[in-house]
């Protein structure tokens, strides 16, 4: 039992206080009036209560109690779970950030740039494979492989190719090889003329002339517009007109309004520049060829000394870039064999090996 006072004016109105509080199974202990400071007189009674009915009267605020507590360790608890997935999410967004600055890096050392791979996560912002190394270089090499742009050989109309670049890239002896493919090597044989416009490298003359008495294809000389006019007009009944230029540094202004004339001669048909860039030139040395070189319309690339390099990066950066068509690429000095149409496929195998070297 446990005992209790109540207090009221009378001692039935201090017992009605009790029991409407503990119910009828109370029993009373004591009552008494007292005179209170205040001079009123109040009685004050005290009852025992079983302490069942005790404790389930005060259980009731145990358990508002409990509630609360348990209310407090769910939020506790939600706290935690909160600084979890924040610890988490965080672990997911460093490990995101280290997948995409692996294959940054990666992508980079082989010489594709920052700027490029950069767009490309850009565009992948939300996506899975974000979240995966290997989806994600999959991915970015699926896209140069998209970006590049093979131009096929087609001899549906006549033409004429004048092929420009600086000295020494092997322009002489591309033409040589693409002489001999399309007078030679193809199922149809072409009628090929050979133009020579170069009459300022020592023996460059010569250089082509070997070559087209070799192969028994006609070759002329021509030093300034007018000539280089008539022999074009010349020449209209041959399917295929290969003009040899001067080679030019990026800087030479000289030989390039000239070389821009004589990609002006009004000629029968349309003249198509391809520009030689060799595989092993710096980027920014390809930047400064390119951008002068440009001028000149160009309609196509031919990759030049393919077998003297194994990083293709530069040259793909160079492509993503640009986007100029590939028609070629040489892979070696030999006449007429090392020549090979453009192939991505190709392009990309060196690079994928040079990506899984690391
Ligand atoms: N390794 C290699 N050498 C080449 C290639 N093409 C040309 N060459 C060499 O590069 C040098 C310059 O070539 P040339 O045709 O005279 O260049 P041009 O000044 O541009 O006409 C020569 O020694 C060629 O044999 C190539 O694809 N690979
Ligand atoms: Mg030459």
């Amino acid at each position: 039992m446990i005992n209790e006072t109540f207090v009221a004016s009378s001692p039935q109105e201090a017992y009605a206080f009790a029991i409407e509080k503990y119910g009828t199974d109370i029993s009373l202990v004591s009552a008494k009036q007292i005179k209170y400071d205040d001079g009123v007189l109040r009685s004050e009674i005290t009852v025992a209560i079983p302490e069942e009915i005790f404790e389930e009267i005060s259980l009731g605020g145990i358990l508002v109690k409990d509630e609360d507590e348990e209310l407090l360790s769910e939020i506790s608890e939600l706290k935690a779970q909160l600084s979890h997935m924040k610890k988490d999410m965080h672990h997911e967004i460093q490990k995101n950030n280290t997948i995409l600055n692996e294959v940054k890096i990666l992508f980079m050392k082989k010489g594709i740039s920052a700027h490029w791979i950069d767009s490309m996560f850009q565009t992948l912002v939300g996506s899975e494979i974000l979240k995966d190394k290997k989806l994600l270089v999959s991915y970015l090499l699926e896209e140069i492989d998209e970006s590049l742009i093979v131009k096929d050989e087609d001899f549906t109309t006549p033409k004429i190719m004048m092929i420009v670049g600086p000295t020494g890239v092997g322009k002489t002896t591309t033409i040589a090889k693409l002489a001999a493919r399309y007078a030679y090597l193809l199922d149809k044989s072409y009628k090929v003329a050979l133009v020579n416009l170069d009459s300022f490298k020592v023996g460059a003359i010569e250089q082509l002339q070997h070559y087209a008495e070799i192969m028994q294809i006609e070759h002329f000389v021509v030093d300034d517009v007018d000539l280089f006019k008539d022999t074009l007009e010349d020449l209209d009944e041959y399917d295929i007109i290969l003009v040899d230029t001067a080679g030019m540094s990026p800087y030479d202004t000289q030989k390039f309004v000239k070389t821009i004339e004589f990609v002006k001669t009004d000629s029968p048909r349309n003249i198509e520049v391809s520009l030689v860039l060799a595989a092993t030139v710096k980027y920014e040395d390809m930047e400064d060829i390119y951008q002068n070189f440009s001028f000149l319309n160009l309609s196509s690339l031919i990759i030049s000394k393919f077998d003297e390099t194994k990083h293709f990066g530069t040259l793909l950066n160079f492509m993503l870039l640009y986007r100029l068509p590939m028609s070629y690429f040489a892979t070696g000095q030999e006449v007429p064999d090392d020549l090979l149409l453009a192939d991505k496929e190709f392009l990309l195998e060196q690079f994928i090996g040079e990506i899984d070297e690391g």
